[in-house]
């Protein structure tokens, strides 16, 4: 029997992924850039015993249906068929979010998966090793090995995608990332549908793909130069632009609600104002508020009187991924 227990944080993209060209590999049709947040984080120990008949999944202590068991089994596959393990392995996996409002992220659960299951094998990687290993699972874990920036290099195969860190001068701890939460239900279209169906059909897509690599330029000259408004205006851009390939895919769809178009727009009725913060969204209806961690108190409570019905998760830059001993391990 042999056992890893790994923590990740989850991360939201300022310049996004969407589409993949090989979806068995995980391969991004563009370059993404994240930022890591301290505010959920998932737990996962990975057991591989001689005495299993099957791969079994808890999440936060529920064992978990043959579906999702199947994700997890398909990761795990990767590395028994590179490392000729044939055990089966228990999985137990941890998400720790600061409301009940079902913001689980495939970013940090992956990302866990991925470094709990090498531990377990005692495979010592490094964290490129480990971010090209993570993104198998999920595309968006592979920039949760990093903490604050991190770049998600699209390559050309297998070896040749992986995240890496981005210097920043600690940057980072300048900033704050607010959760406004508009709906905790599963999402109509998962991303990796969405995102596929918008590579295969939207008229809006090779826009959105031609438009990346001046934002991700811009993006990481903002991260240098610790500007922020050049930082929040290509995070907003990026956001828009994203959500706009979806309204032109068929069947069109989209992830915004009536509730998120209010909040973007109240961040931008700030912003005229003279107030720095910039939104983001992801494929689901919250919305994300990038700003200046010295103006955050403000701004809470601006937002809770505008919005006193919305649950608002306040989050900053969180750290890399961390292999545990048991001694470090929640109870
Ligand atoms: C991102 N998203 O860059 C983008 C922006 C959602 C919108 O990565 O299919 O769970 O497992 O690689 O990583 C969410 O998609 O998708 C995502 P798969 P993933 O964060």
């Amino acid at each position: 029997m042999s056992s890893g227990t790994a923590r990740a944080y989850t991360n939201i993209a300022l310049i996004k992924y969407w589409g993949k060209k090989d979806q068995a590999l995980v391969l991004p049709m563009n370059n993404s850039l994240s930022l890591t947040l301290d505010a959920f984080y998932t737990e996962t120990t990975v057991t591989f015993s001689d005495d299993f008949p099957a791969d079994q999944f808890y999440l936060d202590e529920k064992l978990q249906d043959q579906k999702a068991t199947a994700k997890i089994s398909n990761f795990l596959d990767v590395l028994r068929d590179k490392h000729q393990v044939k055990q089966f392995a228990t999985i137990k996996s941890q998400n720790f979010v600061p409301t009940a409002a079902g913001l689980a992220s495939s970013a940090s659960g992956l990302a866990a998966l991925a470094g709990a299951t090498s531990a377990a094998l005692n495979l010592n990687l490094s964290s490129q090793e480990l971010s090209r290993l993570a993104r198998r699972g999920s595309g968006s874990a592979s920039r949760s090995i990093y903490g604050g920036f991190a770049e998600w290099l699209q390559g050309t195969d297998d070896q040749t995608s992986y995240a890496v860190p981005i210097a920043s001068d600690h940057w980072e701890n300048e900033l704050t990332m607010l959760f406004m939460i508009v709906d905790d239900q599963e999402k109509a279209v998962s991303s990796r549908d969405g995102m596929q169906r918008t590579v295969e059909t939207s008229a809006f897509y090779q826009g959105w793909l031609d438009s990346v690599p001046h934002d991700l330029a811009k993006a990481k000259k903002a991260i240098h130069e610790k500007d922020f408004t050049a930082l929040g205006e290509v995070t907003e851009a990026s956001s828009l632009k994203m959500h706009g390939t979806t309204l032109a895919a068929n069947p069109p769809f989209t992830y915004w609600s009536s509730e998120s178009l209010r909040i973007m727009q109240f961040v931008q009725q700030l912003r005229a104002e003279g107030f720095a913060c910039y939104s983001t969204m992801d494929a689901g209806p919250n919305v994300k508020i990038l700003l200046e961690r010295k103006n955050e108190e403000q701004l809470i409570a601006t937002l809770k009187e505008k919005f006193p019905e919305k649950q608002l998760v306040v989050a900053h830059a969180g750290p890399g991924i961390e292999i545990l001993t048991k001694e470090d391990v929640n109870p």
